[in-house]
């Protein structure tokens, strides 16, 4: 150690803290031998402090507001009403039920890519912001009121609540279900706990926060010194009541711009490489989607969410037996691949946007819903119950809304095309031969693959 790092660790002094009611009680635990990582000597980083924390959480509070909405928009866009929002009953904790916009076409790709790749990309903020906090999960005495007792209990909900969401969401995101428990059951009722904990934490810190980003890292309200701030003269931010700059700092490895710049060029990369999966042009890029980068020929290559051969159908049930039967009217109305094909075809640009966060544009051709509902009697359908020739799985069957069905761009596509109008190819078997819905802004999971049956419902 240096003499003048000597001199700079004596000259900072560990504010008293200030202890509430019962006093004696956390002064009490307070003289009980501080246990090592609870010792002000254990943190060292001169990095560490109010103003680097409050700069992290500034990003935090833009950015994680936009993940929560868009999580809970997905919930909604499931269909609470038709009961097939996952998890199903929720008791007080449902959301208000509304219709899930048709237009524009790309609300749910937008929505959810905003949920999946926003979580991504603020992943290396988090786990900055939870660096630079660690002392205090260790500190000493632990508690030193009874309102920093409440506090204490609202953080675990904040970090255990945001540790829980983003690795469950990271680990869907990659097909990973190696969990014991429903994802979406437990994702949601997390998201709730994390909520609370992030509402209660904005409300304690927001003032601190705004507080520090305006005095600056040196406690002067001047900035342009840590933009220049070479390691050598970095210099460690002041002590104060927060308990996050360390008492016996390190001599510093990194400047202060140089960890701002890792953090942030950390979030980038993982940002380039992840919106690809959502953003056609730059889908060679998509290098942290799991599913490779080649699905088929032609139009047809595209992300398959489930293959023909895991969905445990017999393709002879595909064949030229296949039919479409539609239910609601007087009579049952049966129509096979032919059939559809001899009915006025429309064409569609739409994106299909999966849950999980890659989505693509296609263009799709075949018959509007809404004219298979008037052959099937029933022009006005209050909603439709689409079952595939599947019958294992959750995602083998849907109930489209009445805005869905009757939308002039909402098909049942027997055929798909690049996004760019070259030529049309039938759809192939793994993305669902004879035919499949296609509905604007519909959740991915929605739009059935190897349709067997439509229900049109009057109410
Ligand atoms: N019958 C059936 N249809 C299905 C599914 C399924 O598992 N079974 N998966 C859905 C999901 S989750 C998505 S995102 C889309 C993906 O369509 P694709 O595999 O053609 O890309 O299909 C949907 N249709
Ligand atoms: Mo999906």
């Amino acid at each position: 150690m240096t003499t003048s790092q000597e001199s700079r660790d004596e000259a900072r002094v560990a504010p008293e803290p200030e202890y509430g009611f019962p006093r004696a009680l956390w002064r009490g635990i307070g003289r009980i031998p501080v246990p090592p990582p609870a010792h002000p000597r254990t943190w060292r980083s001169p990095l560490r402090g109010t103003w680097l924390t409050s700069v992290f959480g500034a990003v935090l509070l833009v950015g994680l507001p936009i993940v929560i909405l868009t999580g809970l928009m997905s919930f909604i866009a499931y269909g609470p009403q038709f009961g097939q929002a996952i998890p199903g009953d929720v008791g007080y904790l449902h959301l208000p039920f509304f219709d899930w916009p048709t237009n524009p076409s790309w609300f749910y790709r937008l929505t959810q890519g905003l949920h999946v790749v926003g979580g991504m990309v603020l992943t290396p903020i988090v786990l900055a912001k939870l660096w630079s906090v660690v002392p205090k999960l260790f500190a000493w005495p632990p508690v030193t009121s009874i309102a920093q007792l409440l506090e204490r209990i609202s953080l675990l909900a904040l970090v255990g609540g945001i540790l829980f969401e983003f690795v469950t969401g990271l680990m869907n995101s990659q097909y990973d279900y190696s969990w014991g428990f429903g994802f979406y059951t437990a994702h949601y009722y997390g998201a709730w706990v994390f909520i609370a904990g992030f509402v209660s934490h904005v409300a304690l810190k927001f003032p601190t926060m705004l507080r520090s980003l305006r005095r600056g890292p040196h406690g002067t309200g001047a900035f342009d010194r840590w933009l220049h701030d070479s390691p050598a003269t970095t210099e460690p931010e002041p002590m104060d009541s927060h308990g996050l700059a360390a008492l016996a700092p390190n001599r510093p490895t990194l400047s202060r711009r140089g960890l701002l710049g890792m953090v942030g060029g950390g979030s980038l990369l993982v940002g380039v490489l992840s919106i690809g999966q959502t953003w056609d042009p730059l889908r060679p890029l998509a290098m942290l989607s799991p599913r490779g980068q080649s699905y088929g020929d032609g139009p047809n290559d595209f992300q398959i969410n489930r293959t023909l051969g895991g969905s445990g159908i017999d393709p002879v049930a595909l064949g030229d037996g296949w039919r479409l039967r539609m239910t609601g009217g007087s009579g049952e109305v049966s129509l096979s691949r032919q059939d559809l094909l001899g009915m006025p075809q429309h064409t569609a640009t739409l994106p299909i946007a999966c849950v999980e966060g890659w989505s693509v544009t296609r263009t799709w051709s075949g018959v509007r819903l809404r004219d298979l509902a008037a052959l099937a009697g029933v022009p006005e359908p209050a909603n439709a119950f689409v079952q595939s020739v599947e019958t294992s799985g959750a995602f083998a069957r849907a109930t489209l809304q009445r805005t869905q069905v009757l939308h002039p761009d909402a098909l049942l596509a027997l055929r798909v095309g690049d996004d760019d109008g070259g030529p049309m190819a039938d759809l192939a078997p793994d993305h669902g031969f004879p035919a499949r819905v296609i509905v604007p802004a519909l959740p991915g999971v929605h739009n059935t693959k190897w349709v067997a049956s439509i229900d049109f419902r009057r109410a």
